[in-house]
């Protein structure tokens, strides 16, 4: 079955190039893609995936503030129910120049299941989300619950 995945870009960003080229790497490798574009709130993610029964949520972040803008994004999905979307981040998460091992930490530590940096191969995060769906029906099938790096 297509697997839906939401897309769009966090926030007051309004750096476009980056989710139209995921867009179309998702897309050509067979999901049914939702592209939000850019300047998408918490609100219109989680109405997105709620109203699309997505698997995955994509949230691209350019401009140096995802963590202010990823602030309770998890907790609004849980109330949404929607506590078993896979959810991703990527692109340029923090200001300047970082440690992107602690970047990735934080992120992890907000709620999402992967933390991708600026120089990420489409390509790389597409055959993660495949990993990771299939690991999740397999996780239902032996109804058993396994922690994801
Ligand atoms: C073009 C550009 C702009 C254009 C955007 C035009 C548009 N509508 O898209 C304009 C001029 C408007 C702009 C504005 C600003 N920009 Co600008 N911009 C850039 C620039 C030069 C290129 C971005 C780009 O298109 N890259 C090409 C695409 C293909 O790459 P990408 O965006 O990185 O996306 C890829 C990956 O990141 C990854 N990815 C991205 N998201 C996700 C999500 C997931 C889930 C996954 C798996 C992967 C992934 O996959 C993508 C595809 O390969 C970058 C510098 C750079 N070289 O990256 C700065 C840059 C992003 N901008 C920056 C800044 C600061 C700004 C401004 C705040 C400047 C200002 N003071 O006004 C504003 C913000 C405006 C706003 N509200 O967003 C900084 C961010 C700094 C930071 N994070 O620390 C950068 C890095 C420049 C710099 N070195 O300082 N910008």
């Amino acid at each position: 079955m297509t697997k839906t995945v939401i897309l769009g870009v966090i926030g007051s960003d309004a750096h476009v190039v980056g989710i139209t080229i995921l867009e179309r790497a998702f897309e050509a490798a067979g999901f049914d893609v939702v592209n939000l574009g850019v300047q998408t709130s918490q609100e219109e993610f989680v109405d997105a995936a709620t109203e699309a029964d997505a698997e995955a949520v994509l949230v691209s972040s350019l401009y140096g503030h995802a963590k202010q803008d990823c602030q309770g994004f998890h907790e609004r999905l849980v109330d949404a129910g929607l506590e078993d979307v896979t959810t991703y981040i990527g692109g340029n998460l923090a200001v300047g120049q970082d440690d992107f091992d602690e970047t990735r930490r934080f992120f992890r530590s907000l709620g999402f299941d992967r933390v991708f940096d600026s120089e990420t191969d489409p390509e790389e995060a597409i055959a993660a989300l495949r990993a990771d769906l299939d690991m999740r029906s397999s996780e239902a099938e032996q109804e058993s619950h396994t922690v994801r790096a």
